[in-house]
């Protein structure tokens, strides 16, 4: 497998192993004090060992620092120890994910980012802050001798060992909102050009990991290749510095492959275009540079209006290396175009 990552490289998917700790054993002891050449029997039992555990927080994003750590081992419990003394347990080893997680239990073997081929079972499906999910749960502690004494057995040798911590691998995956985001600030046009690029009415999927509800519409191609858009209101300048719910709404864009920064061309609403996209660029760029470096391209909405063409212009001129699609998508011109350009650039996974 070669090398590490980027600098601030995005991980949205990875295979953990999670080994538990063991039980620490039951003891045999026999109790020793002076002038007592006999004592009873008093070995403690063993501690439980640690879960390995992953856990919501709500202020996390990705995967990335399972990248270097995708070994998650707790800690043992200790064995007990005489006077009855039941031995410490094992630390959970306690794992942050974000939200939108889904666990899946993998087989053994394998790449540490590569998907399994065959078919996983989810055990898991992680959204609220704080919400919790035991990969490998902690060995129980053994019972000490103190527990075998009997009116017969007054000096019982009999113990248990503490039972093995479970381990397995995992493959862990944040659930994707949809294949691109459109991205712009208010009355660009977004929520008009999802109307007109499917044509079921967009399906307001249930994200329960997030406060900001995407609309998401579904492009069927001929074929049976499909490809899915989110309007992913509430990206506002300062939105890298958590303004109005700008984190949140970064989070979403993250979670999609392709993004598509539609503007308002001819300004109509008193903004520049050009400005507006800079600003855009520039928000993402703050948040993260594996998602500026992500595929995006231009939707100039709006060229039905007057002054429209002029400042389509400008738009070329001034990013002359990424791809520029006119439309109006209240009109509907340039909808196919755009359309056949999505199936090339994301509409060839089936579901
Ligand atoms: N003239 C014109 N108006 C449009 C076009 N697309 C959207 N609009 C209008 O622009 C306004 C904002 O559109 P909307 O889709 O709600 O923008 P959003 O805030 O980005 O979702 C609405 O009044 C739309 O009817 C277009 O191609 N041409
Ligand atoms: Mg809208």
């Amino acid at each position: 497998m070669g090398g590490g990552l980027k600098k601030r490289q995005f991980v949205d998917h990875i295979r953990v192993y999670a080994r538990a700790g063991d039980g620490g054993n039951g003891i045999v002891h026999f109790r020793r004090e002076k002038y007592i050449p006999k004592g009873g029997p008093d070995g403690g039992d063993g501690g439980d060992g640690g879960d390995v555990v992953v856990q919501v927080a709500a202020n996390t994003d990705n995967l990335t620092h399972l990248f270097y750590n995708s070994k998650l081992v707790a800690q043992a419990g200790e064995h007990g120890r005489g006077r009855e003394q039941t031995g410490r347990g094992g630390k959970d080893k306690v794992v942050k994910v974000p939200p939108g997680t889904m666990v899946f239990r993998a087989p053994e073997g394998g790449g540490k980012v590569e998907r399994p081929e065959e078919e996983l079972e989810m055990v898991a499906d992680l959204t609220g802050d704080g919400e919790r999910f035991v990969l490998a749960a902690g060995g129980v502690g053994g019972k000490g001798n103190v527990h075998f004494k009997s009116s017969t057995n007054r000096a019982p040798q009999e113990h248990t060992q503490g039972t093995p911590g479970e381990e397995g691998a995992f493959y862990l995956e944040l659930r994707k909102i949809a294949d691109a985001g459109l991205v712009g600030f208010p009355n660009a046009g977004k929520s008009t050009l999802l109307g007109a690029l499917s044509e079921a009415k967009p399906k307001v999927a249930n994200y329960p990991f997030t406060t900001l509800q995407p609309s998401v519409g579904v492009l069927e191609f001929r074929g049976f290749s499909r490809a899915t858009v989110a309007d992913i209101p509430g990206l506002i300048e300062g939105a890298h510095q958590n303004v109005g719910l700008g984190h949140d709404f970064l989070r979403h864009i993250m979670r999609c492959r392709l993004l598509l920064f539609v503007v308002d061309t001819p300004g109509s609403e008193a903004r520049d275009p050009i400005e507006d996209l800079q600003k855009l660029r520039t928000e993402i760029k703050l948040y993260s540079e594996e998602l500026a470096a992500r595929d995006w391209l231009i939707i100039a909405n709006k060229m039905d209006l007057d002054g429209a063409e002029e400042r389509l212009g400008h738009i070329r001129a001034r990013f002359p290396k990424v791809e520029v699609i006119p439309i109006s998508a209240s009109a509907g011109d340039g909808v196919d175009g755009l359309k056949a350009r999505l199936r090339e650039l994301i509409g060839t996974r089936p579901e």
